[in-house]
Order: structure tokens, then C-alpha cells, then sequence
């Protein structure tokens, strides 16, 4: 029975597969044809799956890395480096193309291999932003640089007197952020690690910010980038005049802008308000300056000068007359490199040719204002070489103003000069002053010279002299003509040294 049972369907097979065979090997090229479609189809299949499981992994990868926080951890800022994040650009773009790569490498190697065309277009993709990006920095930078060039925009410390190349800005975390300007680390604006944004140019605003300076990280309440600053030293012997004569400018500018709309003129930050603040009160009559001391560390005094929608920030430095008596404290004040007019302060009582002449009444009158300083060429000699030794040649391109002062004690006395043209002032100072020596000098050495005699005391009415406001308008000489308007009438300005 049970050998039957075997025996019934293999002779099924026999009487159906034999048909078949013989069907098949006398039509053998159909049935190559159809075993190798099939294999075909198969094959096709299996690729066509393979590439979508090798893409899905890939599309894993990418969505892990870029949308679900598995991009690489980004380095903290190194020494010397900004407290800011890195925008895509600056280094996450490339270091989450590496991380897509090894996520797909991980789970599919060495298949990654047929990702090459994902990889190739992603990898372009990200070097076509990288490109864009650097593109739009250097031409923000340039066009940063080109409107500073074309403003005549140069920024000093008044502090440690350095010239810089852009400020740094504090954020409201504290931390300082010293290269603010578009780089890897923001286009526009960067984010501080404390989370807050800021500006990065100073066409975007970052004048707004709590500004400081890079090397000496004082704070520069005067906002510098905004306008062009005019660097202003006065230089001369003790009890010469310099701190009456500082006031006196100030009290120009400040006088010359009230009647007029939109003009001002504004002491910056507490030391200027300090120190100028009282400007009124010093220039009285009756007021007798404090001498400024020796110790005391010399600031830049920065007013805000506004005028015919132009702004200027002048920045006055106003030593004591000690520090200009030797070569190592002449070396301290960094800005005689970074200015390119000069006021040298001359007291004519002090100079012994002067006060000799004098007679016993006049002596006798002048004496408690008579300074100590015997003679105005040793700070004109200090600061010349000081001058030669941090700007070279380019002292021929400076200019230097002799302002004698006491014009008002010198007025009706033997001593006083005939005119206030420059020819008779020249012939005067070299004469009777004695300064013939010191003028042929600076003419062989600044570009421009000429010579003041300035009474900075007020009129009995409060207003500043005109000497004084006539010495601004030569200072404030190629400035927007607005702020030469805001002082005095030209037509004492004739004739040059
Ligand atoms: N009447 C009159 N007095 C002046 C004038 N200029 C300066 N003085 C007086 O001269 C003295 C010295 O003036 P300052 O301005 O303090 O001199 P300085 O050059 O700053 O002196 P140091 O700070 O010691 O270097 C003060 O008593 C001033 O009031 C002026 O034009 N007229
Ligand atoms: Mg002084
Ligand atoms: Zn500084
Ligand atoms: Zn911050």
C-alpha cells in the first residue's frame, strides 16, 4: 500500500514534466528569454529597494543631524576669541556635513559608497552657502571701510591714546566682544553666548552698544565711529594758560551753537563734564585756574559737536605744563602721534625778554599771573621730537598754532602787539617775544604755522572773546564749513607764516 502511494505521483510527474521538458528543449531560446527577465526584474528590484533603504538611511542621517539636535557640539571660543556663537557658516555647515557622513557610514557601510551623488550634492549645497556667506562679509567689511574712509572717520582712545581699528562693545552680560564686525561668527548680528544679539557693523547700529575700547577696555562714552574726531593737544610750560585756554574753545563752540537750530556742542562723558563743565565760571575775569597736576592722568576731553547735519568729536588733551619739561614723561602722551594740529601755549610774561622791559607799575601789576616758565622752547623741542619719533616725516603734513596768551593783560601795556594781522603777530612774537628761533623751526618742520594772541577771559557780557573764537575757526579749517560758521567772522583770517 504504501510503496502505491509514492509510486501514483511520480508518475504524474513523469506524464505532465515530460510534456514540459520536451515543450521546453524544443523551444529553449523562450525559455532562456524568460528566465533571464526574470532575473532581471528581480535585480532591478532588489537595487531599486537597496538605493531606497541606502537613501532612507541617508535621509535619517540628515534629519538627525540638522532637525533633530544631533549636530555636533560647537567648540566654546578659544583664548583671544569672541564670546559669540559661530553662524552656520563659520564652521557648523562643514562639521554637520562630517557628522551626516559618519551617522550614514555607521549604519550602512560600505554601501555609503552608492551615496556618493547625495553626499556630492549635499557637500555642494553647503559650499555654494559658504561661498554666498563670505561673499556678503567682505562686501559688508569693504563697504564698512569704504564709508570710514570717505567719512574721515579715525577713532582714538582718549584713555591710552591708541588708535583703533574698529571699538570693541560690551554686551549686557559683560562679556567684550573685540572683533564684532562680520566675520564667522554673524553676518548681520552675532549671538552672544549669553543668548543676546548685537549689530556687527556700525551702519547696523552697534554705536547703540555700551562701547569700549579693544586694548584698554575703558569705556568710550563718546560712541567713536559715528563721526570724524579732531584730535586737539596743547602743549606748553606750566601756568602757561592751557587749562583757561581749553575752556575758552569750549565755551566758543558752546556759545557759537546756541542761537543756532540744530547745532550743539556737548562735553562727553564725566571727565569732559569735570573738566568743562564750568567752562562760564573759569573764563570769568576773577577766576584764577586750578594748576592741573603733574600726577594726574592725562584724558582726552571729547566734545560732541553738532552743526549743519555734520558731527565732529573733538578731542582736547590738556597736560600739566611739567610733563613737557622731559623726553620720558613727553613719551607717555601717546596722541601727539595720532593728531595733526598742534597748539603750542606761550605766557609772554614769563619769557625774560618780556618782563624785563616792563616798568616797575606794569611789574608790579602782571607779576601774580607771571608763570614760571622761563622759556617756551623746551616743550616745543620735547614735543617736536616726540612728534618726529612717532609719526616720522608725516610732521610735514601737521600744523602747529603758537597761541600767545594774557592777550587781555597785555592789551594797553608796552609789550602789546601792533595789529592783529598774521604779519604783525609773526613780526611781534619774533621781536618782542623772542620766539624767532622757535618759529623758524616749526616752520622747517610742521606743514603749516601760525600765530595766535588769544585773551580767554570773558567779556564783561559773558561772551568769549573773538581771539579765542578766531583761533577755533583755524583749528575747525577743513571741517564742514558749518562748524567754522558756528565761530566768528572770517576777515581775520589773512596772511600765513
Ligand atoms: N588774564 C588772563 N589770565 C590768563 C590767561 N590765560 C591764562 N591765564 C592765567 O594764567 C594762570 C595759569 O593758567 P592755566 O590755564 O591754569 O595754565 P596751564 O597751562 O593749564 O598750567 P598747568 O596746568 O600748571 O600746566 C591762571 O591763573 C590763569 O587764570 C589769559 O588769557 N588772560
Ligand atoms: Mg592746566
Ligand atoms: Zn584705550
Ligand atoms: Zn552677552
Amino acid at each position: 500500500m504504501r510503496s502505491e502511494g509514492c509510486a501514483l505521483p511520480a508518475l504524474l510527474g513523469g506524464l505532465v514534466g515530460l510534456p514540459v521538458l520536451v515543450v521546453a528543449v524544443l523551444n529553449w531560446p523562450i525559455v532562456v528569454a524568460v528566465l533571464l527577465t526574470v532575473l532581471l526584474v528581480a535585480g532591478i528590484v532588489a537595487v531599486t529597494l537597496g538605493a531606497l533603504v541606502l537613501t532612507w538611511l541617508y535621509a535619517r542621517s540628515v534629519h538627525a543631524v540638522l532637525f533633530a539636535g544631533g549636530h555636533p557640539e560647537e567648540p566654546s571660543p578659544g583664548p583671544g576669541e569672541d564670546p559669540a556663537h559661530r553662524s552656520y557658516h563659520g564652521g557648523p555647515a562643514w562639521s554637520d556635513l562630517r557628522a551626516v557622513i559618519g551617522g550614514t557610514w555607521r549604519v550602512s557601510a560600505p554601501w555609503t559608497l552608492l551615496l556618493a551623488p547625495h553626499l556630492a550634492l549635499y557637500a555642494g549645497a553647503v559650499a555654494v552657502h559658504q561661498c554666498a556667506a563670505w561673499v556678503c562679509v567682505g562686501a559688508l567689511r569693504a563697504a564698512d571701510t569704504a564709508l570710514l574712509v570717505v567719512r574721515r572717520v579715525r577713532m582714538v582712545c582718549p584713555h591710552c591714546f591708541r588708535r583703533l581699528g574698529y571699538p570693541a562693545y560690551a554686551c549686557e552680560c559683560g562679556r567684550c566682544h573685540t572683533a564684532i564686525r562680520p566675520g564667522r561668527r554673524g553676518i548681520w548680528r552675532r549671538v552672544c553666548l549669553c543668548a543676546a544679539r548685537m549689530p556687527t557693523l556700525l551702519l547696523f547700529g552697534t554705536a547703540d552698544l555700551h562701547t569700549v575700547c579693544p586694548y584698554c577696555t575703558h569705556t568710550l562714552e563718546h560712541r567713536p565711529g559715528e563721526a570724524p574726531e579732531l584730535v586737539l593737544p596743547l602743549f606748553g610750560g606750566a601756568g602757561a594758560g592751557k587749562t583757561r585756554l581749553v575752556n575758552g574753545l569750549y565755551r566758543a563752540l558752546e556759545q557759537g551753537a546756541e542761537p543756532v537750530p540744530d547745532a550743539y556742542a556737548d562735553t562727553v562723558g564725566e571727565g569732559a563734564r569735570q573738566w568743562l563743565g564750568e567752562a562760564r565760571t573759569v573764563l570769568r575775569p576773577s577766576t584764577r585756574t586750578v594748576p592741573t597736576l603733574p600726577g594726574h592722568p592725562v584724558r582726552g576731553l571729547t566734545v560732541r559737536v553738532g552743526a549743519g547735519g555734520s558731527t565732529l568729536l573733538l578731542q582736547l588733551y590738556d597736560a600739566a605744563g611739567e610733563r613737557f619739561t622731559r623726553a620720558s614723561t613727553v613719551g607717555e602722551l601717546g596722541y601727539l602721534g595720532q593728531a595733526t594740529t598742534f597748539l603750542l601755549v606761550v605766557d609772554p610774561l614769563g619769557i625774560d625778554a618780556v618782563w624785563r622791559p616792563l616798568g616797575p607799575a606794569e611789574r608790579g601789576k602782571l607779576a601774580p599771573v607771571r608763570s614760571r616758565t622761563r622759556d617756551p622752547e623746551l616743550a616745543y623741542t620735547q614735543v617736536l621730537e616726540e612728534v618726529e619719533r612717532r609719526v616720522g616725516a608725516a610732521v610735514r603734513r601737521a600744523r602747529l598754532g603758537v597761541v600767545v596768551t594774557r592777550g587781555d593783560l597785555l592789551r594797553d601795556t608796552s609789550i602789546a602787539p601792533e595789529g592783529p594781522g598774521q604779519d604783525a603777530l609773526v613780526y611781534w612774537a619774533e621781536h618782542t617775544l623772542g620766539l624767532g628761533n622757535l618759529l623758524r623751526s616749526a616752520r622747517a618742520h610742521f606743514g603749516r604755522v601760525r600765530v595766535f594772541h588769544t585773551c580767554a577771559v570773558s567779556r564783561p557780557n559773558g561772551e568769549v572773546d573773538p581771539s579765542v573764537s578766531h583761533l577755533l575757526r583755524w583749528v575747525l579749517e577743513g571741517r564742514p564749513p558749518a562748524f567754522g560758521a558756528l565761530v566768528e567772522a572770517p576777515e581775520l583770517l589773512d596772511g600765513a607764516v
